[in-house]
């Protein structure tokens, strides 16, 4: 049976800080439409996809905090997106900031789903790699505050038999770390969904602005070749609330290829018809983990510190 599965990567434009829910969730239930007029069964949206990228504000006040973020899923605002699935047939992965009662303390993640096409959630991933800092830091032209916001996912890398395949996901930052595409692969995935929020000035390094867009390809597709698996990286593009974030959202080949990019800024959908088999030309060959790796070697890795 052909494991060929049409992707769309749903890149999105800027997002005001004043824009609805409502109005943010319309985008995206059209770009749905969109994948489903090119035949696609699974879309992959952007990290933190329903509101502006609010970690560049430092705020002091809890519930201005809480306002970013998702107490169910669907809730009422999001639903649209669920109704979307089952009446075309299209999945989604979707990043969120999530707020959730666990053994009654609110803890705040971000987390991204994924929804079959008949609109249920089958995966969930709280982001692990966490970037920036948890202090306010006024030198910066804007903020980074991830740390802060956040707690470290608590749930592990995960992977779910979904779309015909092994589907993995991950978050933005988690791209830059190669014991991401890893952890996915020693569990079988055969495709990882990433969103993104990326600004291109990096206020403590800034000699490698001109180097996001570089440092964006080269890690994900090194993660798709060395794992042999499919990589579907989606961006938050553009100027958002004054900060410009970088676009170029894509999906990769198991060889590494980019076989398809964005060429805007803005709400974009690319998509490409990924074979799932196309995996195995890597992971039973150069790749093979079985015949090649040596993790006895690799102690080092797992240890703190
Ligand atoms: N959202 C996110 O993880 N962004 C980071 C920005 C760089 S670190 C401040 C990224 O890795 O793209």
């Amino acid at each position: 049976m052909s494991r060929k599965l049409i992707v769309g990567a749903a890149q999105m434009g800027p997002i005001a800080r004043n824009e609805s829910r409502k109005q943010t969730v319309a985008r995206m239930v059209d770009l749905m439409r969109q994948a489903h007029a090119r035949g696609a069964r699974l879309v992959v949206f952007p990290e933190l996809a329903l509101t502006t990228f609010f970690p560049r504000w430092f705020m002091q006040d809890q519930s201005e905090v809480d306002a970013f973020f998702e107490r169910e899923m669907p809730g009422p605002e999001t639903r649209p997106l669920f109704e979307a699935a089952r009446e075309l047939g299209v999945g989604f992965y979707l990043g969120y900031a999530e707020l959730a009662q666990q053994e009654g303390k609110p803890r705040h993640f971000n987390t991204s789903i994924l929804v079959d096409t008949s609109g249920k959630v089958v995966g969930k991933y709280r982001k692990i790699h966490l970037p920036g800092h948890s202090q306010h830091e006024p030198w910066r032209p804007f903020q980074h505050l991830e740390k802060r916001y956040f707690e470290p996912g608590d749930m592990g890398f995960g992977t779910w038999k979904a779309f015909g395949g092994t589907m993995g996901m991950a978050l933005c930052n988690d791209r830059r770390w190669p014991e991401t595409y890893r952890m996915l692969a020693l569990q079988g995935a055969e495709l990882m969904m990433l969103g993104y929020n990326t600004p291109i000035h990096y206020p403590p390094v800034p000699e490698h602005d001109h180097l996001q867009g570089f440092h964006n390809h080269l890690c994900m597709q090194a993660g798709a070749y060395q794992n042999g698996l499919w990589v579907v990286g989606v961006a938050k593009a553009g100027k958002e609330e004054g900060c410009e974030l970088l676009g170029q959202s894509c999906i990769i080949a198991p060889t590494g290829e980019i076989v398809a990019m964005a060429g805007s800024q803005e709400d974009e959908l690319i998509t490409y018809e990924c074979d799932l088999d196309r995996t195995r030309e890597i992971r039973e060959h150069i790749f093979n983990f079985q015949l090649h790796r040596r993790p006895e070697t690799y102690g080092l890795i797992t240890e703190s510190g």
